[in-house]
């Protein structure tokens, strides 16, 4: 069976754009694949986060992922700290990372560009923590959002670099980008990207809302003066965002919701899309209810680790006898 792997980093609640882009995605997969999926909260502190915040935050990724419906008898879920080996293979990949690889990332650059204070070193390298998270576990395939296709190549790269310096030691890995749902934008602002980090409330729906806030959300999503329902991502990106919303949750293809609501109002049809978004939303909080105060989140953390690290730790002690860092006998 293929290996595939992939996160989120909860530097904040998760949001639609989360689950319809990665969290839905997985859960599809851990029937094909042998899936490994962790919550990186490494990565979340490469910008500040509040100590008591970010524990709930990860909590709450966990019990979100699981009552998503991925399953920890099909797949491998873990947090990214449980497994020590990320920490020291992002710091080799760093040593095998060039500067101006790193100020290529866009990511990175745009946040350069904003001329955003306080850039920390870490948020700097991350790519290189991220292709570690990869390469340990010699995952072929890498389902993530359109913005970070780019991390995963840079990940290939180094990867290739590795394999050619030292020997074959990592699988090259693939990015796996959903046709549908790749990139839901902010509901006031479809130019821009819905997330939980831009502090725009009123744009991004998380999952924890409540129904009614979700609603409201939905009913005033910015759409155009146009008043024709049309599947036009150029001149209606308002529209063409909720088509996609819809779309992902409810599997029907656009084209054939556009036929479904021909002639219909924008009210009319955002009522449509309110309904089906927080019908989802009523499902998965039903489920995170019952998990996020049971044991079953330590649970499968534990358990997740212990099968991550097994991995891990075999790929590590090969890099770093590759690389001639290790004088001991034993490894
Ligand atoms: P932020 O929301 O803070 O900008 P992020 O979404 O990039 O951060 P994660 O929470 O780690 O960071 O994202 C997890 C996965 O969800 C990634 O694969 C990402 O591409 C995907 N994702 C995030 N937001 C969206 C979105 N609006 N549309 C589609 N996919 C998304
Ligand atoms: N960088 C990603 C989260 C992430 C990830 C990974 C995704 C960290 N490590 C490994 C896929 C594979 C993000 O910010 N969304």
């Amino acid at each position: 069976m293929e290996r595939m792997l992939s996160a989120i980093k909860p530097t904040g609640q998760l949001t639609l754009g989360n689950y319809i882009g990665a969290l839905k995605n997985f859960v599809k997969y851990q029937d094909d694949y042998e899936l490994y999926v962790f919550v990186a909260n490494l990565h979340c502190i490469t910008v500040f986060q509040e100590p008591s915040e970010l524990k709930k935050n990860l909590k709450d990724a966990i019990a979100l992922y699981l009552a998503a419906g991925l399953n920890p008898d099909k797949c491998t879920i873990f947090l990214q700290t449980d497994v020590k080996e990320h920490a020291e293979l992002g710091y080799i990949m760093a040593c095998n990372t060039y500067m101006g690889e790193l100020n290529r990332m866009t990511q990175f650059k745009e946040k350069m560009q904003k001329k955003e204070t306080a850039l920390t070193a870490g948020l700097y390298t991350y790519p290189c923590l991220m292709a570690a998270d990869i390469l340990l576990y010699d995952a072929d395939y890498v389902p993530v959002g359109e913005d970070q296709k780019q991390h995963v190549e840079l990940t290939r790269d180094i990867a290739i670099r590795f394999n050619n310096r030292y020997g074959e030691t990592f699988t090259l890995p693939q990015a796996l980008v959903a046709k549908v749902g790749k990139r839901i934008m902010s509901l006031n602002d479809p130019t821009k990207k819905m997330s939980k980090s831009e502090g725009n409330d009123k744009g991004c729906i998380y999952l924890l809302d409540d129904l009614n806030v979700a609603r409201k959300k939905i009913m005033s999503a910015v759409t155009d003066s146009y008043n024709e329902l049309k599947i036009d991502h150029e001149k209606q990106p308002g529209l063409y965002n909720l088509f996609e919303i819809y779309s992902s949750l409810s599997g029907i293809d656009p084209k054939e919701l556009l036929l479904k609501h021909k002639g219909q109002g924008y009210g009319e049809f955002k009522k449509a899309v309110a309904d089906c978004v927080v019908d989802e939303l009523a499902k998965l909080q039903e489920r995170y209810r019952q998990i996020v105060d049971s044991s079953i989140v330590e649970d499968v953390l534990q358990n997740g680790a212990q099968k991550a690290q097994a991995v891990a730790r075999k790929k590590l002690n090969k890099v770093e006898r590759k690389i001639g860092i290790n004088i001991h006998k034993r490894s």
